[in-house]
């Protein structure tokens, strides 16, 4: 796929989202870095990241509509932001006839094999169209040209004597009339001088085309804003075709530059065979680079396996020091849904660089179901405060419970030690030293 790798880093980021347990600002903070460092790789303009950046922040402190998670508010937020950072695409419709449409570009970016992509494009959907070589620039781009005519079956008019480009299209343009869509080439220069500039303003006045495309290549890069922008100011171009994009991961910088001017990426070169052309869809681009069908279905799961009401109750339970059996009993059951808690730390913001040995908090489901029986006998005021449980009360519970009193005193040792656990990390980061403390104290037990 176009731009793999981009593509991996940002559904990388945004699967962190989907499985994190809260959206807290750290996961904003750390999604929003995944992303600069993504995009900046892509070579997207640093000011336009920065821009973006901010953006996400800003919304993301928006509350979610009812019946959105904040999750997927967020994950909608990145979505709709990497739109906007490409901008909302469009179709060429072919209205009236003749639609002239005039490529220019800078030297060797693939304007003259575009045009006959285009040509091919427009021509398998039954438009009348022909090819104008107005490139008098290089000797030879008339005669590929007409080679590519050939290959894609379209009429090419080009004049080799003439040298100026307007009088060759004074010369056809009556014949070309005839047409429904007239693909006119022009010359490229290393840069956007003066010269090309007079030469592709005269030519607009001239042809009064509607549509002026910026040939651009993908692998331009930072460059792109200033190119962009270039063309822009010299003949107010309305759309991009944007070549190579099959041999680039550095297209971020030319797409995203696009949407500088308002004109938007129209067409994608992926190849260079006449055939190799794709129109541009910004939404399902995005959506297919972010893979949404995957993170639609991981929202599915983590909503099932941690409803985030609870996860927020949790949350403040843990702060205000309240924290029951209940609640360890709850979170237990919800891990187990989810797998390890290895796993899952990963995801809470805050613990996500501290590394569990694998098995601590794995609870066996048989052990699980007995802990649920031993709570079952204890009253709740035991059971919010589990301190108070002694020895009698353990023994009572016990008895009333068919569960062994080792167990319980094992249950209430780890419901000390999670509670201490998620009491210490709340609110500052927990050094590998607090950390590999409690992982022996957890593992000598055995327990999870
Ligand atoms: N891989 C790949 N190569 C492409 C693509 N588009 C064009 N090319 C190649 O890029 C080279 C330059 O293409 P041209 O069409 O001659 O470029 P141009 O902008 O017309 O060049 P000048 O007229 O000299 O300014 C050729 O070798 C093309 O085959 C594309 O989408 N993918
Ligand atoms: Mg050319």
């Amino acid at each position: 796929m176009i731009l793999e790798s981009l593509g991996d880093k940002l559904k990388a980021a945004l699967k962190k989202v989907a499985s994190a347990v809260f959206i807290d600002t750290r996961v904003i903070d750390d999604l929003v870095k995944e992303l600069q460092r993504a995009l900046l790789e892509a070579d997207v303009d640093v000011e336009l990241v920065f821009e973006i950046s901010e953006r996400i922040k800003e919304k993301a402190k928006e509350e979610p509509r009812p019946g959105i998670s904040k999750k997927e508010q967020l994950i909608k937020i990145v979505h709709d932001e990497l739109i906007s950072l490409l901008g909302k695409g469009r179709e060429i419709q072919v209205k009236d006839k003749p639609l002239k449409i005039m490529f220019v570009g800078l030297y060797g970016v693939g304007k003259t094999t575009s045009i006959s992509k285009v040509a091919l494009y427009y021509s398998k959907r039954g438009y009348k169209v022909c090819m104008l070589g107005l490139d008098t620039h290089r000797p030879a781009a008339r005669d590929q040209l007409e080679q590519l005519g050939e290959k894609v079956k379209v009429p090419v008019f080009v004049d080799k004597q003439e040298k100026d480009p307007r009088k060759i299209w004074q010369k056809f343009e009556q014949e070309a009339k005839r047409f429904d869509v007239i693909l006119i080439d022009t010359a490229g220069r290393h840069s956007l001088d003066a010269e090309l500039e007079k030469e592709i303003r005269e030519l607009k006045e001239k042809i009064r085309p509607q549509e002026v495309i910026l040939t651009l290549s993908s692998d331009i890069g930072q460059a792109a804003r200033k190119v962009v922008e270039g063309f822009h100011k010299a003949c107010g171009t309305t759309g991009i075709f944007l070549t190579k994009m099959d041999g680039t991961a550095k297209a971020g910088g030319a797409l995203a530059a696009a949407s500088i001017t308002k004109a938007p990426v129209l067409f994608i070169g992926t190849g260079e065979k006449p055939q190799d052309i794709e129109t541009f869809d910004t939404t399902s681009f995005i959506s297919r680079l972010l893979g949404m069908g995957d993170l639609q279905a991981l929202l599915e799961k983590a909503k099932i396996s941690i409803d985030e009401k609870d996860a927020k109750k949790l949350e403040q339970r843990l702060e205000e020091g309240k924290f029951t059996l209940d609640d360890l009993y709850e979170q237990l059951k919800a891990m187990r849904k989810m797998g390890p808690l290895s796993k899952i730390t990963e995801m809470i913001p805050g613990f996500s660089n501290m590394k569990l040995p694998s098995d601590m908090m794995q609870v066996q489901e048989s052990k699980l179901k007995r802990w649920g029986h031993a709570m079952e006998s204890m009253t709740k005021k035991e059971k919010e405060n589990p301190d108070t449980i002694t020895g009698e009360r353990i023994a009572r519970i016990s008895k009333g419970s068919a569960v062994p009193t080792s167990e319980i005193r094992e249950m209430l040792k780890q419901y000390k030690m999670v509670k201490g656990f998620f009491g210490m990390s709340k609110g500052k980061t927990m050094s590998q030293k607090d950390l590999q403390k409690i992982a022996r104290k957890m593992g000598a037990r055995g327990g999870f």
